[in-house]
């Protein structure tokens, strides 16, 4: 791995906040692609912090400010992926769920969605699964795409299922589950379609399905 990757992850680590305008930049000046500097520094950086959280090295403040040391780069990032000439692909509707109010792994499928064609409705963090469905319901999306990484929360999963199946909804749209404490055991539990381990991975099912539906 580059040395300017490497800096990423370590300023993220080390919650330096004053330098990672500087180490991003780096890694851009290099030709490092803004994907790999999420996936491959970014990223890793918060896995250490994680782990440092669970060790007790670190408290809840440290998480909070390696969230803000992350939205303070994001802005760049997001402005370099953004590909103009896109086609619309298909609608989805994004959200943290009800409970949780992490946001990263969630703005970051929102970031390459948007940068590959689909038209993404974003409804932020702690999303009730009513305000999930009545967005689809309005908007006529295809797609749920559902962030969660609290395993307390997961239950929230569920809730956007039952609720889609009451309004008679749950054939028209597939639902996308991701996030740390996800995964295919949790996505069949919950009733969900698929489960995505990368931001990744999902765009690229997302575009197989658009493929399949039209
Ligand atoms: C930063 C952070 C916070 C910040 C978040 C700031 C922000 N603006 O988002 C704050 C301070 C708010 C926070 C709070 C808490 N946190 Co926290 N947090 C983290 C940390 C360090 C990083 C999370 C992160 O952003 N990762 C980077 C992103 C990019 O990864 P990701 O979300 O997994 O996303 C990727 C994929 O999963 C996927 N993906 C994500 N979402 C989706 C959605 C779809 C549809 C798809 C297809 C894919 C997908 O794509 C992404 C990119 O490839 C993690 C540790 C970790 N390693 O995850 C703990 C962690 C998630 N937190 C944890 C805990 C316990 C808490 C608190 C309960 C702490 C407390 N005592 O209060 C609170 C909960 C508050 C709440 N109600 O939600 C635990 C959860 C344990 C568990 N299994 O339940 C973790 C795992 C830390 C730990 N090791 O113990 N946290």
């Amino acid at each position: 791995m580059s040395n300017a990757l490497q800096s990423v992850i370590k300023a993220i680590d080390e919650l330096d906040f004053d330098n990672i305008n500087n180490v991003v930049q780096i890694c851009l000046d290099e030709g490092i692609s803004p994907l790999s500097i999420i996936q491959d520094g970014i990223c890793k950086g918060l896995d250490i912090v994680g782990e440092k959280f669970n060790t007790g090295e670190y408290f809840l403040a440290d998480l909070v400010m390696a969230g803000e040391i992350v939205n303070e780069v994001m802005p760049n990032l997001k402005a370099r992926m953004n590909s103009s000439d896109a086609v619309q692909k298909g609608k989805v509707v994004m959200a943290t769920v009800k409970g949780d109010i992490h946001e990263i792994g969630k703005n970051i499928v929102c970031m390459l969605l948007d940068a590959n064609g689909f038209e993404v409705i974003d409804l932020g963090i702690d999303v009730p699964a009513e305000r999930i469905v009545n967005t689809v319901k309005e908007k006529k999306a295809s797609f749920i795409g559902l962030s969660c990484l609290l395993s307390t929360m997961v239950g929230s999963i569920g809730e956007v299922v039952e609720s889609l199946k009451r309004e008679g909804l749950r054939e028209k749209v597939r639902v996308f589950i991701g996030g740390a404490c996800t995964s295919e055991q949790l996505k069949d539990e919950m009733g969900a379609d698929v489960y995505s381990a990368t931001a990744v991975d999902a765009v690229r099912t997302m575009e197989k399905m658009c493929g399949a539906m039209t």
